[in-house]
């Protein structure tokens, strides 16, 4: 589909473009980190490049070693070179949302731990502002304890509603790879100034991360429909 296309030369683009012999490379998670992961494998073995993977999801883990890619952590690379990861909206400012997949805590920590974090994305993620495209809401990951008062307040104060993430194939809510739930808050508005509501909702005690991705992308590469790649910086 066109749309698959898009994620794949918008994916194999970054990594010929930000992947170096010797680089620590932060793997994302979800549907268009899987071409970057193919690209990154074929180059290991083209250019015989010797390059390291964290991951940022238990999914990226299974990626990284289906690709026969070396596997390591954050204890071992507190340091990371480059963070290749999609994104569920990118506005005009690269403020991205992410956590479409449930994986933004980890994804967030691997971002902040790299010196550039590069987006991969279809144009569909493509926007001005968050929330044009993308109406699943913003997600927030949540200690479980907490997550109806926590609800309360999002919603009183800044408007929409915010709902617990449930799960399709097992009874009751997703449960995190880091044992949280996840909210997801729709109907905000599109001109919220995301900097400042983004700090206010981490301090809401219980909320342990959002998917609101701010001031951390340095790039992102948009396959678009025509068969091209859009860059942003
Ligand atoms: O959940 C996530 O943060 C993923 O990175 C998501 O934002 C992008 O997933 P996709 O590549 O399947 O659209």
């Amino acid at each position: 589909s066109s749309l698959e296309t898009a994620k794949k030369i918008a994916a194999r683009k970054a990594v010929d473009n930000h992947v170096s012999n010797g680089n620590i490379v932060g793997v994302g998670s979800g549907s268009t980190i899987v071409y970057a992961v193919e690209r990154l494998s074929e180059r290991v073995k083209q250019e015989n490049l010797d390059v390291v993977c964290v991951p940022t999801s238990f999914q990226a883990r299974q990626l990284i070693l289906s690709n026969k890619l070396k596997l390591s952590d954050l204890d071992t690379h507190p340091e990371i070179d480059v963070t290749i990861d999609g994104a569920d909206e990118v506005d005009s400012n690269l403020n991205l949302i992410k956590g479409g997949g449930g994986c933004l805590l980890q994804e967030k920590i691997v971002a902040s731990c790299s010196k550039s974090m590069v987006v991969i994305a279809d144009y569909t993620k493509n926007s001005q502002c968050l929330g044009e495209q993308y109406k699943k809401g913003i997600p927030i990951e949540v200690s479980p304890l907490g997550y109806v008062p926590i609800k309360n307040k999002i919603e009183k104060k800044y408007g929409g509603s915010v709902s617990l993430r449930m799960a399709v194939k097992k009874a009751g809510p997703v449960i995190t790879d880091n044992g949280n739930f996840i909210l997801d808050w729709v109907d905000y508005k599109s001109t919220f100034d995301w900097p400042n509501v983004n700090l206010d909702i981490i301090q809401i005690p219980g909320v342990v991360e959002t998917g609101l991705f701010i001031g951390i992308a340095s790039k992102a590469y948009f396959g678009m429909s025509d068969g091209s790649v859009k860059e942003q910086i």
